[in-house]
């Protein structure tokens, strides 16, 4: 059997080292390269957008493409992919993103700034509410949204989950109403893919639903917000702050008005990595299934877009 890895090549020495002893483990006899003189001998593609590989259509015995992403956006809508495609959903992946998110929460949440950056030395002795007093909402209530909203309800916050289907989450308020799901969002969290129903899902009609002075939070995609829309919130005091991981244009340009902007923080996406070790495991599980005929493990839905 050939797998063919067609991702970072800053990566590739880790999932080299990993993957043989993996597939042997698992009774799979395997070859693992970088490169596939005959695209017809590979059986598997180990994917992940930084590669420049558009073209799937010479890899006729190709069973499945695995993604070492999360979001699909990339690669979902090529027309020439006809194989299976997998995402990525791995505890490790997970975890950043519940970090991520539950610490940036609490950056605004605790008003930290105020006491970090201090240069005129004051005394603020404002206590901050309880996070019970602070909804927050999550938009997406898929693999991390649930994981984040979990973990910010056990801190007390009131959470509302927002998504397409309907959902029942012990602990967390659910619906498909968008403008409900707003109403009272002191903090917003994005965690949707990105497909043609969620770009511009914040834009300037729906920012505007949010109590004044809101924080966003988006680890999802850059294009689920509506940048000029954004701005003007924030400039209006509309939106207290934003602060943005991901971006339409990444690394994000340096004169983005976004680097400037005295209310965003910029991370470079960096909210939650696949990490190798437990990501070799999910790709291993399902060359394991694919070659016993079971089904795969996070299947994209090729219609849907996630
Ligand atoms: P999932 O596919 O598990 O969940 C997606 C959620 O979005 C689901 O709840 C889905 O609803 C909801 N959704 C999709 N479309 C709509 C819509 N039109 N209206 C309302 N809800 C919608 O994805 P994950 O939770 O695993 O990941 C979410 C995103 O996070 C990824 O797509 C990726 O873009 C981003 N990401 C970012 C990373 C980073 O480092 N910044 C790392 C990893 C992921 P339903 O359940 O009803 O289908
Ligand atoms: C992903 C990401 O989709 O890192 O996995 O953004």
């Amino acid at each position: 059997m050939l797998l063919i890895y067609f991702a970072a090549p800053r990566l590739w020495p880790e999932y080299r080292d990993l993957l043989p002893g993996l597939l042997a483990e698992a009774g799979l006899n395997a070859i693992v390269a970088t490169e596939a003189p005959d695209p017809v001998a590979v059986d598997y593609i180990i994917y992940a957008p930084s590669a420049p590989l558009q073209d799937f259509t010479p890899f006729t015995r190709c069973k499945a493409v695995l993604s070492l992403w999360a979001g699909v956006e990339r690669i979902v809508g090529n027309a020439t992919l006809t194989q299976p495609l997998c995402r990525m959903v791995e505890d490790g992946l997970t975890e950043g993103m519940v970090e991520w998110v539950v610490g940036h929460a609490l950056r605004h949440h605790l008003g930290m700034d105020r006491h970090i950056v201090n240069p005129g030395h004051v005394w603020h002795p404002t206590c901050p509410p309880l996070a019970r007093e602070r909804p927050v909402t999550m938009l997406g209530m898929g693999m991390l949204g649930v994981a984040c909203a979990r973990a910010l309800a056990a801190l007390n916050f009131p959470v509302t989950g927002w998504s397409r289907t309907t959902k029942d989450v012990p602990g967390i308020a659910t619906t498909t109403d968008l403008p409900k799901a707003l109403a009272r969002a002191q903090i917003v969290v994005t965690l949707l893919p990105k497909t043609p129903e969620t770009e511009n899902l914040l834009n300037a009609e729906t920012l505007a639903l949010l109590p004044r002075g809101a924080v966003i939070l988006n680890p999802g995609r850059g294009a689920l917000i509506d940048d000029t829309a954004l701005l003007a919130a924030l400039d209006s005091d509309q939106i207290g702050h934003a602060t943005l991981d991901v971006f339409r244009t990444e690394p994000l340009p340096p004169d983005h008005p976004f680097w400037s902007h005295p209310n965003v923080t910029v991370t470079p996406h960096i909210a939650a990595d696949t990490r190798a070790s437990g990501a070799a495991r999910v790709l291993v599980e399902n060359i394991r299934r694919g070659e016993a005929g079971e089904p795969f493990l996070n299947l994209v839905d090729r219609s849907r877009g996630y």
